[in-house]
């Protein structure tokens, strides 16, 4: 069982590892997202662009660090 600190490190990592693939690791398009999405064999049951949408708070079509962890965050209530 993971404390949510350690499930918000590994979700920053993780986050980390797949932003850093075509930009500087502190966003993520939408590509980013499904290859993230695929490693962890959710792909399938998750619908990407309603997830963008979610993630993606002011609209710039990029997953920024802070825009990923608000919603870890929220999940953790
Ligand atoms: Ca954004």
């Amino acid at each position: 069982m993971q404390s949510p600190q350690d499930q918000k490190k590994h979700a920053i990592e993780l986050f980390i590892k797949h932003a850093s693939k075509d930009g500087d690791g502190t966003s993520m398009t939408k590509d980013e997202l499904r290859e993230m999405f695929k490693s962890l064999h959710v792909l399938n049951h998750i619908d990407l662009d309603a997830m963008m949408k979610c993630l993606d708070k002011d609209g710039d079509n990029l997953v920024s660090l802070e825009e990923f962890t608000s919603v870890i965050e929220v999940q953790k209530k």
